[in-house]
């Protein structure tokens, strides 16, 4: 790697794989059964090596970053989320509401010069209304008219509609029309309903977050996905989300207005929460990170772009990952939150050099992209 010199088989250790790759190689889609296999299998070397060869006939050696910037306009939250570390309750001396001055003097800061893309979520606190969010949204804009604002949880859309008073098409079109562009992919967690119960038991059904996520779509508004993995969750659990992003997908790929732009694996990070307190679970393993990486390739054939989330698995796991299937490393973020209350060891920014730096050593051209993935060079960026 990163190209493969030999016949896609010859990697391939457990010959359960065999009539994967087959269908890998016709481009034929994978079932559930085989989406079980994938991660049944001790095999990662084979099913790494069917995933980066989806990738190389996908997006060749492309692999694209983004110079953003991670902000919450607070973190108050009435939902209880059993895996969250990041909330906090009224008068916890935690708490904080930003206003729309903080958040465009925050941006004014030097640090945050070249940033393209700012990717917004929050708690769900009811005394923020869409009037907020519209002047929140103009406010930056009219400072920042090039940042491109990337907005909201599925299910942050949804509360945020409903302590508004407003239909969450409603809700979704006046924020368009101050400014919002997209929506990042958090929130899903995993889409069964009994994982839920256990993991975030405050949180909507899944199908809130499935319907808003169309809604953007026929709206126009691109939007990603994600699923969190590694806490109690099993293959089923895993495979059934993957392929309801899927059909999802194939649905909006039908109306053709917008559709996921790319999926992010997320590692459940297991520090500072009530599920640390109740159960006994433990950091994910390179293994198990690479896994999902490269079965997210296989299954979602749909979904064009898959990020290796170096926040989570850490950048080294994140740049192997560019062998598994991802090709894309999300971005600078900045600052980040949710996964470092959750005990994230890993820094709190990458510069632009840096990135290119881990995704050329790894052997792949790096490209600095905007939210749609449309490239600011040419050639290959320079550090
Ligand atoms: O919405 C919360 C999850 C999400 C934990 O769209 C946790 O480009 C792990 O969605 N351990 C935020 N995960 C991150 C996110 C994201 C990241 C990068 C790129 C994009 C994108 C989206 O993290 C939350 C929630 O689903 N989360 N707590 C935790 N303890």
């Amino acid at each position: 790697m990163p190209g493969l010199a030999r016949p896609l088989q010859s990697y391939i250790h457990d010959a359960r794989l065999l009539p994967i790759a087959e269908k890998v190689q016709r481009g034929e889609r994978l079932t559930f059964e085989d989406g079980l296999l994938l991660y049944e299998t001790p095999d990662l070397t084979g099913v790494g090596a069917m995933a980066h060869h989806v990738r190389l006939a996908k997006h060749g050696l492309k692999t694209y970053f983004v110079q953003n910037r991670r902000l919450s306009y607070t973190n108050i939250c009435y939902t209880h989320c059993q895996f969250c570390a990041f909330q906090a309750k009224p008068g916890d001396p935690r708490a904080y509401v930003l206003s729309a001055e903080d958040i465009v003097g925050e941006l004014a800061k030097p640090e945050n010069a070249g940033v393209k893309e700012l990717h917004m979520v929050a708690g769900h606190y009811p005394k923020l209304k869409i009037e907020y969010f519209e002047d929140l949204f103009r406010r930056i804009k009219e400072r920042f008219p090039d940042l491109h604002l990337k907005v909201f949880t599925m299910v942050e859309m949804g509360y945020y509609a409903k302590v508004s008073g407003l239909s969450v098409e409603a809700f979704l079109d006046r924020c368009v029309a101050a400014g919002l562009e997209s929506c990042p992919g958090g929130g899903a967690e995993i889409f069964d309903a009994e994982i839920r119960a256990e993991i975030c038991v405050g949180k909507k059904d899944a199908q809130v977050w499935l319907d808003n996520a169309e809604l953007c779509h026929a709206k126009g508004v691109p939007t990603n996905c994600t699923m969190l993995y590694g806490h109690i969750e099993q293959a089923k659990h895993k495979v059934d989300h993957l392929l309801r992003l899927r059909d999802l997908q194939d649905r909006s790929l039908a109306k053709g207005k917008a559709h996921f732009l790319a999926y992010i694996p997320l590692a459940y990070q297991n520090e500072n929460n009530e599920l640390s307190r109740t159960h006994v679970i433990h950091e994910t393993t390179g293994v198990a990170d690479l896994r999902e990486i490269a079965v997210a390739r296989l299954l979602l054939d749909n979904i064009p772009h898959i990020k290796a989330y170096w926040v989570m698995i850490g950048e080294g796991l994140a740049q192997i990952g560019l062998n598994y299937g991802a090709n894309d490393l999300d971005g600078t973020i900045i600052e980040e939150e949710i996964a470092h209350d959750a005990g994230a060891s890993t820094p709190q920014m990458l510069s632009k050099a840096q990135l290119v730096r881990i995704i050329r050593e790894a052997g792949f051209e790096a490209l600095e992209r905007d939210n749609l993935y449309q490239t600011y060079d040419s050639e290959p960026v320079t550090a």
